[in-house]
């Protein structure tokens, strides 16, 4: 190195200098507010005093009454507020979402019973139409599927919406044990009800013995990408194929953690291995900049079984890169069809 550059290195750099990082106490392990991604808090704020202004509500929805095998998804809300340091800069997006839009950790979803799914899904559903009649777009931490659908009933009500949806599993079966509302089967009953357009429709990461179950997605005409199809497109192919099924439309983004190999995210309700790695899922969401994002979930966190909290962690990372795709949505500012 020329000596000029080193002097010039040691007046920009050297110690005392401008280009300090400031303190965050959090760091040093003094207590702060947990928060979603360090959002505000106005938690409560929806059932109690009214809707807050805000662009976009971060939102828990500690709900697992739906699940079909390990149950847990219930403390996964809990599990991601627990998670520092993700965020707020995004290096390949160049963005702060917190500084371009007002983003608040709504706190979680009240439910009047514990004990009644049914229940359950009505005050989902009730809590996301209020937040829509606001003109907020909710960004929601499940909690298991099911939880979607009543989501996609408060938003996909004036106009179904477009689907991108990352699982190891379609979520399209029919009843089971006499119960159409479970885990297994948001996605059919969403597309019954009017809310979802299949055919605008996109099924990421799909594996395993459940295949048997999935045949409405392809009735409906669903675009079904299986974990071999991911391996022959990679991921530019694939967010080639997402953004050619769901066009300009309105689109929700909804990630399972268990389309991730369980290697990353062990502390999820029905693991199938042979996932997606962590990089590849970044990546493709990257990929879906620019495309009409209005809301979207993260689902699936059963803490319980992951003491390494790699699941949390990873889990919070996709909850901000979903953050970052509705805060570079073209719509962000139109309100969805009431
Ligand atoms: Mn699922």
């Amino acid at each position: 190195m020329h000596p000029d550059r080193l002097q010039h290195l040691r007046r920009q750099f050297g110690w005392p200098s401008g280009d300090t990082t400031p303190t965050d106490r959090s760091q040093q392990g003094c207590a702060e507010p947990l928060t979603l991604l360090g959002a505000p808090a106005h938690h409560g704020a929806t059932q109690r005093d009214g809707v807050p202004a805000c662009d976009i509500g971060l939102i828990g929805v500690p709900m697992d009454l739906g699940v079909t095998n390990r149950p847990g998804a219930r403390f996964g809300p809990r599990a991601l507020r627990a998670i520092e340091r993700v965020g707020p800069y995004h290096h390949v997006h160049k963005i702060e979402p917190m500084q371009q839009r007002r983003v608040l950790d709504l706190g979680d979803v009240e439910m009047r019973s514990r004990y009644d799914l049914n229940l359950c899904h009505a005050d989902i559903e009730k809590t996301f139409s209020a937040l829509t009649r606001a003109g907020i777009r909710p960004l929601a931490v499940g909690g298991d599927h099911s939880i979607t659908l009543p989501i996609l009933k408060a938003l996909g009500r004036g106009a179904p919406l477009a689907l991108i949806h990352f699982d190891a599993h379609c979520d399209t079966e029919g009843p089971i044990d006499g119960r159409k509302f479970h885990h297994g089967g948001p996605f059919r009953e969403a597309v019954l009800e009017g809310v979802l357009d299949s055919e605008r429709t996109i099924q990421i990461g799909i594996r395993g013995a459940a295949e048997p179950c999935w045949a409405f997605s392809y009735a409906s005409g669903m675009t079904v990408l299986h974990m071999e199809d991911v391996d022959m497109l990679g991921v530019a192919g694939v967010v080639a194929r997402a953004r050619a099924v769901v066009g300009d439309a309105p689109v929700y983004v909804s990630f399972d953690v268990d389309v991730l190999d369980p290697s990353i995210t062990p502390g999820t309700g029905t693991p199938e291995a042979g996932g997606l790695s962590a990089r590849q899922a970044i990546a493709m969401l990257t990929g879906l900049a620019g495309l009409n994002v209005v809301a979207g979930d993260v689902v699936e966190v059963a803490p319980a079984y992951d003491p390494s909290v790699s699941t949390a962690l990873t889990a919070a990372q996709i909850l901000f890169e979903i953050l970052c795709l509705m805060t570079l949505s073209p719509g962000q500012a139109k309100p969805l069809a009431p």
